[in-house]
Order: structure tokens, then C-alpha cells, then sequence
């Protein structure tokens, strides 16, 4: 029996992850197929996928567990369980004007075009605010969006705050806060579990021994 774990193909959680897991003592076969490999010390098989792809392969178990960010996790609503924040790939989904554009309040978005990637997000929190806005969804370079003309607004992943200030915008309202998160499907059974619950114990012994 092995526990299946979904990582991300490549990107910014690709790296930390498969660290995350050589930190726990696991150690990859080195595989030419990119898709999936093997562990040689530990029970767990690695399929390397697109991290939206994660939550619902993880829901339909095509995998039992997987790493993705909070701020994906939400955004699908797939029906899986939060096991462990992991510390890395910190980010926040955040609001950005133009950095001429007046904002004091949130009220200033009202009626305004808003470009995203995570539109289910952004309603929720609109919603909660009270504030009806037009959610225009992009799939990328959602940063571009207001310096041509084609909304008022953004609401996107930032880190360094780099990005937002090389478009010029300002950031003025924090959606969310969001770090990698460890998922797994509700129902994985009792030996899959004591497999999940081994690997939880090495993740927090790596954690207690960084502090
Ligand atoms: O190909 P695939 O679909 O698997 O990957 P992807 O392109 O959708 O995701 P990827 O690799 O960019 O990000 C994976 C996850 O990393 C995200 O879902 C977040 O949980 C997390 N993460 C952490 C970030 C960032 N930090 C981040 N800064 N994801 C994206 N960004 C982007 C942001 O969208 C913006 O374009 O980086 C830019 C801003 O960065 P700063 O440093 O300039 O503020
Ligand atoms: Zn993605």
C-alpha cells in the first residue's frame, strides 16, 4: 500500500515541496518519467501536476494528499480536508489601484472593474464588504490589466510587492493571507492514514527542529 501525493509539475511550490520532503528523510527514485515517481525509503508515490488541477484530483482520488496554495485550495472549493499549513510559498490575494487613483475606503471600489485570476475569492470578499463591483476574470499578467485601460483594478497573488510596483499600482486591500497547505481526501482509509499520520509526524519534527 502507498499513500499518493500530488506536487506541483513546476512553478513556485516545486521546489520547497520536494524539499519539504527530502527534509522528512524521503528520498525520490530518480525517475526519467516526470509525471509520477516513487519514494525508495518511504510508502508514498509522487504525481507531478498543474497545482489547480490539485484540489479536484485529490476530491476524486486520483491522488490521497497533495501541496497546494490556501489561496488555490479556496478558489476551487473542492470537497477536501486542510491537513497542515506548511510555512512556505507565504503570499496574500490582494486588491491594487492605479498609484494616481484616490482610495480611502473600500467604498472607492464600488461600481469599478475589477481583473482577477480568483474570481470566487474576490466576490466572497466583496460580498462580506458590502461593495458591488464587476469581476472581469483573466487567467494571467493580471497586472497589466489597469495601465491599459482595461479595468479599474486588480486582485492578485503578491509576495515582495515587486510586481505592483513595477506596474504602478498600490496595494489597498488584503483578500487573504495564504501559504502551501497539505490537503488530503476526506475518506483515504485506515492504512492510507497511518501512512499520512507517520509522514505528519516527520513534517512536524522538521518544523519543531527549524524553530
Ligand atoms: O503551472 P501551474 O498552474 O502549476 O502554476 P501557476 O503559474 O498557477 O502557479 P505559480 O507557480 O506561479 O504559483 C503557485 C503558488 O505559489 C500560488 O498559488 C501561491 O499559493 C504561491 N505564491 C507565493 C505565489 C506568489 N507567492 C507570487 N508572488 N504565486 C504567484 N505569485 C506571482 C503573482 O501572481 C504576481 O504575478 O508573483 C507576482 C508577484 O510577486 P511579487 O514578489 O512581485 O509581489
Ligand atoms: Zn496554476
Amino acid at each position: 500500500m502507498k499513500l499518493k501525493i500530488a506536487i506541483q509539475k513546476s512553478g513556485r511550490l516545486y521546489d520547497d515541496s520536494l524539499k519539504m520532503l527530502r527534509d522528512c528523510g524521503i528520498e525520490l527514485t530518480n525517475g526519467v518519467n516526470k509525471l509520477r515517481t516513487d519514494a525508495c525509503n518511504f510508502p508514498l508515490e509522487i504525481l507531478f501536476l498543474r497545482d489547480d488541477d490539485i484540489p479536484q484530483y485529490v476530491a476524486d482520488r486520483v491522488a490521497d494528499i497533495g501541496i497546494v496554495g490556501e489561496n488555490v485550495l479556496l478558489e476551487k472549493q473542492a470537497s477536501v480536508q486542510l491537513v497542515q499549513r506548511l510555512g512556505f510559498a507565504r503570499c496574500r490575494l490582494s486588491i491594487a489601484v492605479l498609484r494616481g487613483e484616490e482610495y480611502n475606503s473600500i467604498a472607492c471600489l464600488r461600481g469599478k472593474k475589477i481583473a482577477t485570476s480568483y474570481p470566487g475569492l474576490l466576490q466572497q470578499f466583496l460580498d462580506t464588504e458590502n461593495v458591488q463591483a464587476e469581476i472581469h476574470e483573466i487567467s494571467g499578467s493580471v497586472e497589466i490589466a489597469p495601465g491599459i485601460g482595461l479595468a479599474d483594478a486588480i486582485c492578485d497573488l503578491v509576495s515582495s510587492g515587486s510586481t505592483l510596483f513595477l506596474n504602478g499600482l498600490r496595494e489597498v486591500e488584503t483578500v487573504l493571507k495564504s501559504e502551501a497547505v497539505l490537503i488530503s481526501n476526506e475518506d483515504i482509509g485506515a492504512q492510507k492514514q497511518e501512512i499520512l499520520d507517520r509522514l505528519l509526524f516527520r513534517i512536524n519534527a522538521v518544523k519543531k527542529a527549524k524553530r
